[in-house]
């Protein structure tokens, strides 16, 4: 497989400015007719040659200006048709066939259930129609639908329905006209018989838009938080960035087989159906959580993404890393924002800076890729959305919505690079931000040292901070980056002390914000009347490896008096961190004060429950295993699991009380406050079962009365992990029983046993995937199983026969043949082979081995497995 370049990009050789599509479904197979309206692009001295993209497609026919050419006019590729010779302008005519029923792949046009969808982005167009299928060919589309008639009852594509209407052979044909010129990548067709939740939205200025959700029937009841979260969406961007919807219409579709969470196509939104339906008997919390960001998400690209697009996929993050970072506010807005940061950071530092750690670690702005697919990752996405909002940090709110407002205005229209972004953002604050560039251009966690002492005679406080960045897979001799670094200082009583800090300019009154922007720089605080506790890295304020040492009291003091959320959890995290690793060796027992903390903690009435519930809980397994070295699974499982029963006996005589305290007369909401409490009650009752029998006879009881799915879930999680066999077993039987009819639930039944470190043995997992409810071709199904298992239940996977192993791989060989995409991802845990212990490490290598020596192996998978093994 090729190779391929940022630095090779060339405009293309010609515009399609005009493209008019007509699809005609039959039972067996799809025909497609393109008609295309070329022009040359004047910048380039072409030869009148076109290449264009196409992959599985059996070509019928081509015509130019009307007249068919002879098959030696043009030459066929395995992917690509070539015509030479061409002019200025044409009208190019291309029939092919497909066959969208044995598409198991997922991307172009598809069957799934009873419906037709289509995934283009990014490279699916080319399974579809011939095309250049590149981002930065923006065309207006005019789209045919044509099926019989009364087989498809709703047909939809981008942009607004022109005509519909029943033709002379007694066949329908829709047709939907975007009048916003847009890459291919962005187009969309469904066709099913579904049922729809219509509401309108009035704009800011006064137009009003049609909304509408499409489901299949049997879902129509799960349709209302979807339809809210995009009203909220819709207010909300034209509050924060200004950005009015344009269409007349905006339509979300929810399909059961995705490849991923969601796609932005131009005014017709499709949706894996576990990230928008939702009720409250069948989702959780944490999934209302999910449909609002990704419906948010989804919305919000509509400007960035779409209006304004990528020039190339090298630029994915202009897109994907600014509308996640406005998803994330908008989701801070909306519930708990020091909780949307914890939740963000964890997820950062877990699986980003493992990436960044391991074979297929890369910039935001990659300079090369075998396959796109492989790219849309956690740096692309989180470390993205992180270094856009450094950009915010860096130039305050009011300046960062000059720079955006300077970007959407400049370059509506347009398909840009990264490059644009930050013009954008620096022309519209007078900054120079080249030094700021580097955070997409190297890969690697930098680490950040941190040295401090205090003169009490000279009432100073010296900081010496130092930064390096690791070398990655061909990138070594990083520079040194610009890293906004957050702090405060602590008096005795905790409270934050004034600060006063030279280098004069590093200092900004309102966010004390250092900017260390050398590779070691020493900065001196003045009048600082006591010693002080520092708090570094408030907010997580870039997203580094900090590396300074505090003593277990220190850590509980900013635990307890810390006047910055994220740093109060932090702390928190990293003393709990430091109990596991004293398990680990045989040396851990809690203090008196730190029992005293965790009781208070535990009964605080003060702050927000949600935020309690992150406080008392324990860093993850894979977070402990990103701060250790080299990675030993089972240690890491058996110590934190000692430090577990350790904080659940503290709080053992209060936590009974605790859980009826939080039990709730009111009826079921998915809001904030609600959230909070569910989340704190089942924490309390997750310790409470661990280690006392009333606790399990609590879950018990909660597990059959529960009303919502938020409280079931929970508590058949607790039944599963601290129940007896009988207990555990009678409940995930009665648990199917009920939902077995609902494949979201029935998925979220598999996840608790694939997840479960007690429940899941290599025996288990096979069993499920033998199970009716299995299904190897629908993504939900196999990351349920597969993805659980491998990235959750580490001790069972990590088995030391490596059978945990070799069923990962046997189903990524499977999968290669049905879904080369969904085969890539579930490689992941295995390109972490060089960070474990000697005796897995080899036997992880020889799986990865195995998949290499595979004959047909697709772009995917071999990218990912052959850059693992180098
Ligand atoms: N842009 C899509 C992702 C498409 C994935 C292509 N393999 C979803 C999103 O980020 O909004
Ligand atoms: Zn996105």
């Amino acid at each position: 497989p090729n190779t391929k370049y940022l630095k090779d990009y060339t405009a293309p050789a010609y515009w399609i400015d005009h493209t008019e599509l007509t699809v005609e479904l039959f039972d067996d197979y799809t025909d497609v007719t393109a008609q295309l309206r070329i022009r040359r692009n004047d910048e380039l001295d072409a030869a009148g040659s076109l290449t264009l993209d196409g992959q599985e497609l059996e070509l019928l026919s081509v015509a130019l200006d009307g007249n068919t050419l002879s098959a030696e006019q043009y030459q066929v590729g395995d992917e690509s048709l070539t015509l030479s010779g061409l002019g200025d302008q044409h009208l190019l005519t291309i029939r092919n066939r497909i066959y969208p029923q044995n598409n198991t792949a997922l991307e172009g046009l598809y069957r799934s259930g009873g419906m037709y969808c289509t995934q283009c982005e990014a490279e699916g167009f080319r399974r579809i129609s011939y095309y250049l299928d590149r981002p930065d060919v923006m065309s207006e589309f005019t789209t045919h639908i044509i099926a019989a008639d009364g087989q498809w009852p709703v047909m939809l594509s981008n942009g607004n329905k022109i005509a519909d209407s029943v033709m002379e052979d007694g066949r329908r044909r829709v047709s939907w006209h975007d009048p916003f010129p847009k890459p291919c990548y962005l187009f969309a067709l469904v066709a099913g018989d579904l049922r729809v939740l219509e509401d309108t939205f009035t704009t800011m200025s006064g137009r009003e838009v049609a909304l509408q959700i499409f489901v299949e029937p049997q879902n129509i009841d799960k349709t209302e938080y979807a339809m809210d979260a995009l009203k909220r969406s819709m207010r909300w961007d034209e509050e924060v960035y200004g950005r009015e919807y344009d269409l007349d219409v905006f339509m979300i579709v929810a399909v059961d087989d995705f490849n991923m969470g969601a796609m932005e196509n131009k005014g017709l939104n499709i949706f894996n159906s576990s990230c928008v339906l939702a009720n409250p008997a069948t989702a959780t919390d944490s999934t209302y959580l999910r449909i609002e960001a990704i419906v948010a998400h989804e919305y919000f690209h509509n400007w960035s993404g779409n209006r304004v697009t990528c020039r190339d996929w090298f630029q994915l993050s202009l897109k994907e890393g600014f509308t996640v970072f406005r998803d994330a506010g908008f989701s801070a807005d909306m519930n708990s924002a020091t909780v949307k940061r914890v939740e963000d950071v964890q997820m950062l530092r877990t699986v980003q800076f493992a990436e960044d750690g391991g074979p297929m670690a890369h910039p935001v702005q990659p300079d090369s890729f075998i396959e796109i697919s492989n790219f849309y990752t956690v740096t692309i996405y989180e470390k993205g959305a992180e270094v856009v909002g450094m950009l915010h940090r860096l130039l305050g709110e009011e300046g960062f919505r000059k720079g955006s407002d300077l970007y959407f205005d400049r370059h509506d229209g347009q398909a840009v690079t990264i490059h644009e972004f930050v013009a954008a953002m620096e022309d519209a604050n007078g900054i120079d931000l080249s030094q700021f560039k580097l955070w997409y251009k190297q890969a690697g966690t930098p680490v950040v040292e941190a040295a401090s002492s205090y003169d009490a005679d000279a009432q100073t406080l010296t900081l010496t901070l130092r930064q390096h960045t690791p070398d990655t897979p061909g990138q070594t001799d990083k520079q040194p980056l610009w890293i906004p670094l957050a702090l405060g200082l602590l008096d005795a009583a905790g409270n934050d002390m004034p600060v006063q800090v030279e280098p004069a300019e590093a200092w900004t009154a309102s966010s004390q914000v250092l900017h260390l922007r050398e590779a070691e720089q020493t900065f001196v605080f003045h009048n600082v009347s006591e010693r002080p506790e520092l708090s570094l890295l408030r907010h997580f304020s870039a997203p580094v490896k900090l590396e300074y040492q505090q003593s277990p009291e220190q850590l509980l003091f900013l635990l307890q008096h810390d006047t910055d959320g994220f740093n109060r959890w932090d702390a928190g995290q990293k003393l709990m961190l430091h109990w596991i690793e004293q398990a680990r060796s045989g040396s851990f027992s809690l203090s008196d004060a730190e029992q005293t903390a965790l009781v208070s903690l535990l009964q605080d009435d003060q702050l927000d429950k949600s935020m309690l519930s992150y406080l008392l809980n324990l860093p993850s397994e894979s977070y402990v295993a990103e701060f250790s070295a080299p990675v030993d699974p089972a240690a890491i499982h058996h110590a934190r699991e000692t430090v577990r029963l350790a904080i659940a006996n503290t709080l053992l005589p209060h936590l009974a009380e605790r859980y009826q305290q939080l039990q709730s007369p009111v009826a079921y909401q998915p809001e904030p406050q609600q959230m909070a409490q569910r989340a704190l009650k089942n924490l309390v009752l997750s310790y409470w079962a661990l280690v006392s029998s009333d606790g399990v006879t609590a879950a018990q009881a909660q597990f059959e009365q529960a009303d919502n799915m938020t409280d079931q879930m929970a508590a058949l999680l607790s039944l599963v992990n601290y129940g007896s066999d009988e207990q555990a077993d009678a409940a995930l039987a009665s648990f199917y029983q009920q939902w077995q009819h609902d494949t979201l639930v029935v998925n979220q039944w598999l996840s608790v046993q694939a997840g479960s470190s007690r429940r899941a043995t290599v025996a288990s997992i096979e069993q499920l995937l033998q199970h009716e409810a299995f299904d190897w071709r629908n993504p939900n199904k196999v990351r349920s199983v597969l993805g659980v298992f491998a990235n959750q239940a580490l001790v069972s996977f990590h088995q030391s026969d490596a059978s945990g192993y070799a069923l990962l791989a046997d189903a990524i060989i499977k999968l290669n043949g049905i879904n080369p995409q969904m085969a890539s991802r579930l490689l992941t845990p295995l390109t972490r082979w060089k960070r474990l212990i000697p005796e897995l490490s080899a036997l992880m290598r020889a799986q990865l081995e195995r998949i290499q020596s595979q004959e047909d192996l697709s772009k995917d998978v071999y990218e990912v497995v052959s850059k693992s093994l180098s």
